[in-house]
């Protein structure tokens, strides 16, 4: 059986567990990351060098990389409908999957731990104001593009840019500070709330 390693307060781990249940595949899931067990081992690091979860483990193959792992989890399941094999359908999912581990991530680094984690250490007015400012950026790129789909990021259905970008929205929509009017990913988020795996693994409660 499939192997999650990570634990599930993790927003990373949470994509692959969402990804998991869309597809319907059973998994053993084990928590890992600080606060559970410690990915500082040599033993962790053998299967993942960065010492982050989530890692994958299907037999003998290991990967690392939450992205990645979902998209290997819907090539797996032959699940075309989360990830297309057309080349540019695929592409289309593959470089909003990209966009939200690399410019959506990053605008929150600061924000994040300062507002909702209460970080002591993350206490600078204007890292926090430049980072709300970031964040809301990206917002802004997804509120277009879910104007211009009205449905889905990608357009109509349901797929794997959904997933990553429903946990990141879902950070942001739940991070204390004042929001901008989001109509589009209000309806958007009212969609994904009718999957039984998004209110399991996405909109939990969990930042
Ligand atoms: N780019 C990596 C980032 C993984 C990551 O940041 N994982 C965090 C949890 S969300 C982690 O392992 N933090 C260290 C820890 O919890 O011990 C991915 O998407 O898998």
């Amino acid at each position: 059986m499939l192997k999650i390693l990570g634990k599930t307060t993790s927003i990373n781990v949470r994509k692959v567990l969402w990804t998991c249940e869309e597809i319907g595949v059973d998994y053993l899931q084990e928590d890992y990351g600080s606060g559970f067990a410690s990915t500082h081992t040599d033993a962790f690091r053998a299967l993942n060098p960065n010492a982050m979860v989530p890692v994958l483990i299907d037999d003998d193959f290991v990967l690392w990389e939450s992205n990645a792992i979902c998209r290997y989890l819907a090539r797996k399941a032959g699940r075309a409908d989360l990830l297309p094999t057309e080349p540019q359908a695929c592409a289309n999912v593959e470089h909003w999957m990209d966009w939200q581990a690399s410019e959506f991530n990053n605008a929150w680094r600061y924000v994040f731990p300062a507002l909702a984690r209460k970080n002591p250490d993350f206490n600078d007015p204007y890292a926090i104001a430049t980072g709300i400012k970031e964040w809301n950026h990206c917002i802004g790129i997804v509120e277009q593009q879910l104007q211009r789909t009205g449905a889905y990021v990608v357009g109509e259905t349901f797929t794997l840019a959904d997933v990553v970008l429903g946990l990141s929205v879902n950070r942001w929509k739940m991070t204390p500070f004042e929001h901008p009017q989001v109509p589009a990913i209000e309806a958007w988020f009212a969609r994904l709330n009718q999957r039984p795996p998004f209110l399991k693994h996405g909109n939990n409660g969990m930042l």
